[in-house]
């Protein structure tokens, strides 16, 4: 009677555990997954701004590409360029500033409102 219940324990405990071994798996897929998406930039040229910052904050296009810029934070920001080579009107929560690179270089920015909000968008 003892040992039934110890071996009915185990086989339990074994199965849990290739559940939780299942479940590891299936979570390292998914991340290595979400990660390849993000490591594409040719095909995502897109700024997100929130939390008080440009993601990417270095963005590497093409000459040719327009960027565009997307604010999902609560509060407006601007995207200037250092150098003034583009200037957005203030960007509300969930509206978009996009700018046509066409010229290859290095072209930083930043936040008129928060100069420290910076990033960079690279045209080669
Ligand atoms: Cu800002």
């Amino acid at each position: 009677m003892m040992t039934m219940i110890v071996m009915t324990k185990r086989v339990y405990l074994a199965g849990a555990a290739a559940v939780l071994v299942a479940a590891i798996v299936l979570l390292a897929t998914l991340s290595s997954v979400s990660a390849n998406a993000q490591s594409r930039p040719a095909t995502t040229p897109e700024v997100k701004i929130d939390n008080f910052s440009f993601g990417p904050a270095t963005l590497t296009v093409a000459a040719g590409t327009t960027v565009t810029w997307t604010n999902r934070d609560d509060i407006p920001h601007t995207v200037v360029s250092t150098a003034h080579t583009f200037k957005s009107k203030v960007v509300d929560t969930d509206e978009e500033f996009s700018y046509t690179f066409t010229k290859p270089g290095t072209f930083p920015y930043f936040c008129s409102i928060h100069p420290k909000m910076t990033g960079e968008v690279v045209v080669h």
